[in-house]
């Protein structure tokens, strides 16, 4: 199964759109699992546990691991969400765009060494960039178009020939880079205007849309405007704000319940 169909049949089977981001904080997670050998693992491990039948992917996001090199952490929890819960696909945030020959090693990184389902890519570099990942028909690219961060406007709002960036890169997404089927786009729930804008211009594309919860996304816009005629065509991702949602040794427990909330919340306004 490639990777859209994976989620799909995650969608359906959970009946959820909600994506549980994994970035783990060494400063932040409980004192208890400081000490042990693979924190990070262990602190995704007994969110993966609680949650996994309520989400339709997990996304890891590198930063938080290699920062502090706990690559190994991150090897561990994505092949643990393949072994223990399978079905449910991993996105890795990685974020990664550079010339072909570099681009080459990123693909394999993420998809040979992590075995990654799906990866984020910037599309800054151009298609030659891109190729190395669009070449993995059963794995998701998902091209940053309209990212959720303050900053946003600054260039994915540039005018070229007219027309604003961000609906560029869409477009191309859609049409030129998406030959095997496998691109998704970045669209912020932080920007539901522009949600709403680019599902009119793509059409029943997968959206990967962070920005609910820390950031203070409008939900109900967002789905409102970025859900495709079916009720799906969303992965709405939540990453402190479920993660974090209780401090102490019940940490997973109130993960669960911010992942229930939310995902309901998510399907009213599907
Ligand atoms: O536009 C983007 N905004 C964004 O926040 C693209 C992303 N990939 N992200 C990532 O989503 C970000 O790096 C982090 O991993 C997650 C949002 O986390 P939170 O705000 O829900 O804690």
């Amino acid at each position: 199964m490639n990777f859209l169909e994976t989620l799909t049949g995650a969608w359906r089977r959970n009946n959820s759109l909600l994506c549980v981001g994994l970035d783990p904080d060494l400063e932040k997670i409980p004192d208890h699992l400081r000490s042990l050998k693979s924190p990070l693992f262990e602190f995704n491990r007994a969110i993966i546990d609680l949650t996994s039948d309520l989400v339709c992917a997990y996304k890891p996001q590198t930063a938080f691991y290699a920062a502090i090199g706990l690559e190994r952490d991150l090897e561990q929890t994505i092949a643990y969400i393949h072994d223990q819960h399978r079905g449910i696909p991993v996105i890795l945030d990685a974020k990664r765009g550079d010339i072909g020959s570099t681009a080459g090693l990123y693909a394999q990184e993420v998809f040979d060494r992590y075995k990654a389902d799906a990866v984020t890519v910037n599309p800054y570099l151009g298609r030659d960039a891109l190729d190395p990942f669009l070449d993995r028909r059963d794995k998701g690219v998902i091209i940053l178009c309209r990212t959720s961060n303050p900053g946003a406007s600054d260039i994915q709002d540039l005018e070229v020939k007219g027309e604003k960036l961000y609906r560029v890169v869409a477009r191309k997404a859609a049409q030129e880079w998406n030959r095997n089927g496998n691109v998704l786009l970045v669209v912020g729930a932080t920007y539901p205007r522009e949600l709403g804008e680019i599902r009119a211009l793509v059409g029943n594309m997968t959206f990967l849309v962070p920005g609910i919860g820390a950031q203070g996304g409008d939900l109900e816009k967002a789905v409102i405007n970025g859900k495709t005629q079916d009720g799906t065509g969303m992965i709405i991702n939540s990453s402190r704000g479920i993660i974090y949602a209780g401090g102490g040794k019940d940490f997973a427990r109130a993960a669960r319940e911010a992942a229930l909330r939310l995902k309901d919340e998510i399907n009213r306004y599907r």
